[in-house]
């Protein structure tokens, strides 16, 4: 069994700061569950393009409030504490956050440890070497 707190991740080599968010990772590759698990903070007034091409994300909002632009079609979907979207199509979004939002976010395949986006907002493919 694997149990982790937040506190214990807060400032360790799991959690990654960048500029529109911060990601405190509870579960990666090397943990053997298949998915990783992030508790993701996107900060107040910031707008992001991401397109993980190579991963599935599903994110769940616990805090805060915002939008997701599908950019496949430009829908625009807002998000609150209690919604959550599912990339299953790999689409290409922008999120905007009117507050900080706090998000569970799960990846398939697992993150391996301190991702951040290329230029395009993809993470990489891990590969069999990366754990
Ligand atoms: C919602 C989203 O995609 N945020 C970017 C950070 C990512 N979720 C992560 O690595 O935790």
């Amino acid at each position: 069994m694997i149990v982790r707190s937040l506190e214990e991740i807060k400032g360790s080599n799991d959690h990654v700061d960048d500029k529109n968010w911060e990601s405190r990772r509870f579960l990666l590759k090397k943990d053997g569950m298949g998915f990783s698990l992030h508790d993701t903070i996107i900060r107040a007034g910031t707008e992001s393009t991401f397109w993980y091409k190579y991963h599935q994300e599903a994110v769940y909002c616990i805090e805060g409030e915002g939008e997701i632009e599908d950019l496949t079609n430009g829908k625009l979907y807002p998000i609150q504490a209690g919604t959550m979207y599912a990339l299953d199509g790999h689409e290409k979004h922008r999120l905007r956050a009117k507050t900080d939002m706090r998000m569970v976010c799960v990846f398939n395949p697992p993150c391996t440890g301190r991702e951040t986006h290329d230029e395009e907002g993809a993470y990489p493919l891990p590969s069999e070497e990366m754990v």
